[in-house]
């Protein structure tokens, strides 16, 4: 039994010393319930007493041997491979790092914020409000009566009788002009909906930025002074302004402004289509109607007021032909601006 105690571990320290040892296998092979260590230890009852105790002794030895030689061995292969991956995952701190690549404003939104800084610089303040509006605050308030043009269900997207999609940002300033009392100095910047079909030059949905001014003696002359600084700060020092008469519901005397061609100075250039001038807002003094619509007494106060399309703006400073460009979401577009 000695021996056969001696042979076990004599070649379960062998079979160890494989590089390739299967540790849990060796292990249940020798040290297991059915190993065969195990069975040795079994058979010890034929044993003499005398001699039981020297050969459990042993036994006990040999495990331990077993036991210890596995522990080294499955210590020394965490390590090897410990090891190699520290080799195989190591990180070179030196290699110059890849550029994460920055994106930017959309053009629409640099236009707008660059519009909204002349404005700011002038006193104005920005006034939002709702996409989805009353019919009241989008017309009625604004002298647009039932059975106009502009009501029509062909231009305007209507949610149900008396609510609306927003046709203009006008009703903001309804809404400011009902909650406050003059000097109001603001302009509302926006989405608007129009039941359009898109193509070149009209979207469906397009951005317009207004604008609203009431105080006692506000004359036609500080809109086109104020006009006048905006276009320049918007175009360039030399633009120029003109004014052609026009008819707005809201508005009386009204006016449709037009800016001298910052391409070719006046001349006339494939920009302006000839003409010298591009179309760039409407504008005029607020209607009496509107004013004391708005709880505002026309016989005190007066006002001017504007609008102009973003897309209009933006399209004319970059000369950007096509309305659908800004939503085709084209990263060949976006990343000239
Ligand atoms: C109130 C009173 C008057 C806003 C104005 C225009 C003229 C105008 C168009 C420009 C191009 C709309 O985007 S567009 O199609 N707008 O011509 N808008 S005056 O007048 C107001 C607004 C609010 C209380």
């Amino acid at each position: 039994m000695r021996e056969k105690l001696e042979q076990i571990r004599k070649e379960a320290l062998q079979n160890l010393a494989d590089v390739n040892a299967d540790l849990e296998e060796i292990r249940v092979r020798y040290l297991g319930k059915k190993g065969e260590l195990t069975s040795v230890l079994r058979s010890m009852g034929q044993l003499s007493p005398e001699e039981r105790p020297k050969i459990g002794q042993l036994a006990n030895e040999v495990r331990e041997s077993i036991e210890q030689e596995i522990s080294r061995r499955a210590a020394q292969a965490k390590d090897l491979l410990l090891q190699a991956k520290l080799k195989s995952e190591k990180i070179d701190v030196t290699m110059p790092g890849e550029e994460p690549s920055v994106g930017h404003l959309h053009p629409l939104n640099r236009v707008q914020r660059e519009m909204e800084e002349i404005f700011i610089g002038m006193g104005f303040s920005i006034a939002e409000g709702p996409d989805v509006e009353l019919d009241y605050y989008n017309f009625q308030a604004l002298n647009i009566p039932e059975g106009h043009p502009a009501r029509d269900t062909q231009d305007t997207f209507y949610i149900s009788d008396k609510v609306l999609l927003r046709s203009q940002t006008s009703p903001v300033q309804v809404r400011v002009m009902e909650k406050q009392k003059p000097p109001i100095r603001i302009i509302s910047p926006g989405r608007v909906y129009r039941s359009d079909a898109l193509d070149a030059t009209h979207s469906p949905l397009f951005h317009q930025m207004e604008g609203l001014v009431v105080d006692k003696g506000i004359t036609m002359g500080d809109l086109k002074g104020m006009l006048e600084t905006f276009a320049k700060k918007m175009f360039g020092d030399s633009t120029r302004i003109r004014f052609r008469p026009h008819h707005f519901p809201f508005t009386e005397p009204s006016a449709e402004v037009d800016v001298s061609c910052f391409v070719c100075g006046g001349c006339g250039c494939r920009v302006c289509k000839g003409e010298g001038w591009i179309e760039i807002l409407g504008a005029g003094m607020v209607h009496p109607f509107v004013l004391s619509n708005c709880g505002i007494d026309p016989e005190v106060y007066s006002g001017f007021a504007f609008g102009m399309g973003i897309e209009r703006v933006a399209m004319t400073r970059y000369g950007i032909d096509d309305i659908r460009l800004f939503t085709d979401n084209d990263a060949r577009f976006l990343n000239q601006f």
